[in-house]
């Protein structure tokens, strides 16, 4: 037998195919996997049943920490944190786990070993794409530091059987088809039927006194639903934990289809199971109105409902009181998505804990959270009252009490002001009567946070201004980050190499430490490598962009990248301006000396979402006349990437050197693929928007290009009264380039197909292109300048790098243990593996 191998932070003493790590213990347990989990043995199995065989050969290396963290926080009285999301984007797990394990090279030779092909197995993984984009990654990168960080922690979502949507691009155009993650299996997640929980829709409520005599309420609903869990353990960076993300799937309860099925209605049984089912079918994509969309409201009940069940069941596992359940939970919500939370803990602890209101109310403030995430007014939800009734009458009584009792307070405090009662007020009334998410989630939380300096600021002075007014105290910022493990050592592990070599490995979980680099900026030789590692990657994503999209690009050429979901405030038609002014250039003067680049594009659209599916076109109308126009010379190319989702960002970012960051200031809440851009040595254009405006303070001014209004003067000129068609007719280059659109020059003659949006910008410009397009072109210019001077460039590169350490997630969740949620760290001891008996 070989000996254990020390990777870890303890020594796993055993070594059997279910945890050993030399490398015949793992080749055998690939080949044991795939013949007693997949029933293949290797002649007939495919791709995925030798992936499925390699997965679960990890798997079973991470449950002994698993179940060891999971009885640890069992057994003691820690603080837990629960990251309520409806969004959870962790992107594959294979890597990021072999990673963290700190076994990625022996796995890695086992495999080859085996006569297999690491990477095409590593490919084989579908991405669990169970978020619209920033948000849900926030909460992956978030799972990934509290591990790592030895937290303890639960995330709770939705177990989607259909996540985001696949995007393929056709004649230009987004189509969305529908993504089967779960078509093959997934080897990461096991099913816990025996942990199902009830939740309740519909019906009504009566009220009754018991058996002392007080008022209580019962609801009687209409259907129950069955929440059945599936846990996958999300381990940190060698250490010894492993966290679960608990994910709930919607079934029908078996007893209500036996009911149906005796009476011989075997058609409405079955239609029981279908209704239920259908609750957790498909995530939701955002930007799309969702007021009215009942299914969403289920969605968001049925999994907080879930959570807050289990967590109960957990504390009175642990203790026999619920008296102190915000002393065993920290509960975030992130954004309002989880807000009817508040109402939900309310309702278990006075109905069906009969603890009375006062003390359920002081229970409730003092374990949930809440985290903005937005400022668009669009994207703050709110629930038509009728709706909401119908579905939660309990609830509504609840909140029509929480908001009784809070107005109170804010009458005592502001007698007679009339309007802001009304503005405070958890129900709007101003036309049809709506629930404010946002105003449940402030009234019911402890604390407020924004996830950017400015975006904190804009949430006092405008969006909350009237709850700052009235508890300053609940608002702190916390600037987001994102996970080293995930956006560095899993996607640019030359980098990392090259970092390692000079600093040692503990920047992985200390960012900060990357400031050490600085002392080589000055190292010709350092910058060398720097420079080759990303000339290397750069020609990789050529190589797979001509494989998988047939298009030539050039790896000298500068890559400017923007991706991201794709919306008229992230302007990415801006970018398409600014390609369309440099084709006008080399239009008007073949010879101009230009920098050669290539513009490349990626990002979904929301599929209600006509204007963004408009700019898609745009964008892939213009590279379709720039990159055949033998004038152009391969001196620009411009590539829509088609379904750009986690894997597809690991590739991205790395291969980057200009990371378009270009909103509207006041638009982005903070961004978080800026972040992963500049670790990776990008360059950022920007404007003082979202995290971009930290980001410049860390990197320093010089070595970032910064354009555009800022937020006062926005407002300023909104204020004033702003008219694109002064931009319009005073800026000939602009002119030019808006005419060639409308002339139907991208669109083979038709001059409709972009008239909405050029009329949209002619006539609104809600996002102020026209207003920021001189200063944007002007700042490229600097951009192109400075990517001559190659030396130059790469201290920059490296200078961005360098500086990140503020933007790890593991800062950011340092601060919100420490300020939100008094959670501290906690060992998980290792066990003796235990052999089980014969
Ligand atoms: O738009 C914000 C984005 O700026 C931020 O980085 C991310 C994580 O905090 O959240 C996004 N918001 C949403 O997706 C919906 O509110």
């Amino acid at each position: 037998m070989n000996p254990p191998v020390e990777t870890l932070q303890q020594t796993i003493k055993v070594e059997d195919d279910r945890t050993g790590l030399s490398l015949e213990t793992l080749k055998r347990a690939i080949a044991d996997n795939l013949f007693y989990i997949q029933g293949k043995y290797p002649a007939i199995a495919t791709k995925n049943d030798f992936y499925m065989a390699l997965a679960y050969t990890v798997r079973d290396r991470l449950l002994q920490r698993w179940l060891n963290t999971t009885e640890t926080y069992l057994k003691s009285k820690v603080k837990v944190v629960c990251y309520l999301s409806a969004e959870f984007l962790m992107g594959p797990h294979l890597s990021n786990n072999l990673v963290n394990l700190g076994i990625y090279d022996q796995v890695r030779r086992a495999v080859e070993e085996s006569g297999l092909d690491f990477v095409e197995l590593r490919e084989q993984e579908e991405e669990p794409g169970l978020g619209n984009g920033g948000l849900g990654r926030l909460a992956a990168c978030y799972m990934d530091s509290l591990a790592s960080l030895e937290i303890p922690a639960i995330g709770y979502g939705i177990r989607y059987e259909f996540g985001i949507f696949d995007q393929e691009i056709r004649d230009g155009w987004q189509i969305e088809i529908t993504d089967k993650w779960l078509r093959y299996g997934n080897p990461w997640e096991i099913e816990r039927p025996e942990a199902s929980i009830d939740v309740k829709f519909g019906g009504y409520t009566q009220a009754y006194n018991d058996e002392n005599g007080h008022y209580r309420v019962r609801w009687i609903p209409d259907i129950i639903v069955k929440g059945v869990p599936y846990d996958t353990p999300i381990l940190g960076y060698k250490v010894n934990t492993a966290n679960t993300l608990r994910l709930w799937k919607a079934e029908a309860p078996e007893s209500f289809e036996f009911e149906a099925f005796n009476v011989g209605d075997y058609y409405g049984a079955v239609n029981e199971k279908v209704v239920a089912e259908n609750i957790t079918k498909v995530l939701y994509p955002n930007d799309e109105p969702i007021q009215g969309k009942q299914l969403r409201l289920q969605q968001q009940y049925f999994f907080v409902s879930c959570s807050l069940q289990d967590m109960i069941r957990l504390h009175l596992h642990r203790q026999d009181s619920l008296d102190n359940f915000h002393e065993s939970f920290a509960v975030q919500l992130n954004d309002t998505h989880p807000a009817i939370g508040v109402a939900e803990l309310m309702r278990l602890l006075v109905d069906e804990h009969q603890i009375d209101w006062d003390r359920a109310w002081q229970i409730t403030q003092n374990t949930f959270a809440y985290t903005n995430h937005t400022l668009l007014p669009e994207a703050l939800e709110k629930w038509p009252l009728s709706l909401f009734g119908r579905l939660l009458p309990r609830h509504l009584q609840i909140i029509y009490e929480i908001n009784q009792r809070f107005l109170g307070q804010v009458r005592a405090k502001y007698p007679d002001d009339h309007q802001r009662i009304a503005r405070l007020s958890l129900i709007d009334e101003s036309g049809e009567k709506y629930i404010r998410m946002a105003h449940l989630a402030s009234v019911g939380s402890h604390a407020i946070n924004g996830v950017a300096a400015l975006h904190t600021k804009l949430l006092q002075q405008d969006v909350l201004r009237d709850f700052y007014e009235l508890w300053p105290e609940k608002f702190t910022n916390k600037t987001n980050g994102v996970t080293p493990r995930r956006w560095i050592v899993v996607s640019n592990p030359k980098l990392a190499e090259l970092i390692n070599r000079k600093i040692g490995t503990n920047w992985i979980k200390h960012l900060e430490e990357l400031k050490q680099l600085e002392a080589f900026v000055e190292d010709a030789e350092f910058r060398q490598q720097w420079r080759q590692i990303k000339q290397d990657i750069k020609r990789d994503l050529a190589e797979y962009v001509k494989k998988n999209h047939a298009i030539d690009i050039n790896p000298q050429s500068l890559f400017d990248v923007q991706v991201k979901r794709i919306h008229e405030y992230k302007r990415q038609h801006l970018n398409a301006l600014y390609i369309i002014t440099l084709y006008n250039q080399i239009k008007q003067n073949p010879n101009i000396d230009v920098v050669p680049r290539t513009f490349i594009f990626g990002g979904k659209a929301a599929p209600g979402y006509f204007m963004a599916k408009l700019i898609i076109k745009l964008i892939n109308s213009v590279a379709q006349v720039v990159n055949n126009d033998p004038d152009v010379r391969e001196r620009l190319k411009v590539v829509f990437l088609p379904d750009y989702n986690v894997r597809f960002g690991q590739r991205v970012y790395p291969a980057a050197d200009l990371s378009e960051q270009i909103s509207t200031a006041g638009k982005e809440a903070s961004g978080t693929g800026n972040m992963k851009f500049s670790m990776n040595g990008a360059l950022t254009i920007g404007t003082l928007d979202g995290a971009n405006i930290e980001i410049r303070e860390e990197v320093g001014a010089e070595n970032f290009f910064l354009f555009g209004l800022t937020t006062p003067e926005v407002y300023a000129l909104k204020a004033k009264g702003y008219n694109p068609w002064d931009y319009y007719h005073a800026n000939s280059q602009l002119k030019t380039v808006i005419d060639l659109i409308s002339s139907g020059f991208f669109s083979h003659g038709d001059t409709n197909l972009f008239r909405p949006l050029v009329d949209s910008l002619l006539y609104h410009d809600q996002y102020m292109l026209f207003a920021d397009y001189q200063s944007y072109v002007d700042c490229q210019e600097q951009v192109n300048q400075a990517y001559r001077d190659e030396e130059k460039w790469t201290r920059m590169s490296i200078l961005n790098a360098v500086r990140m350490g503020k933007f790890s997630s593991d800062r950011a969740i340092r601060e919100y243990c420490q300020e939100i949620w008094n959670a501290q760290p906690v060992n998980v001891e290792m066990q003796e593996y235990v052999q089980p008996k014969p």
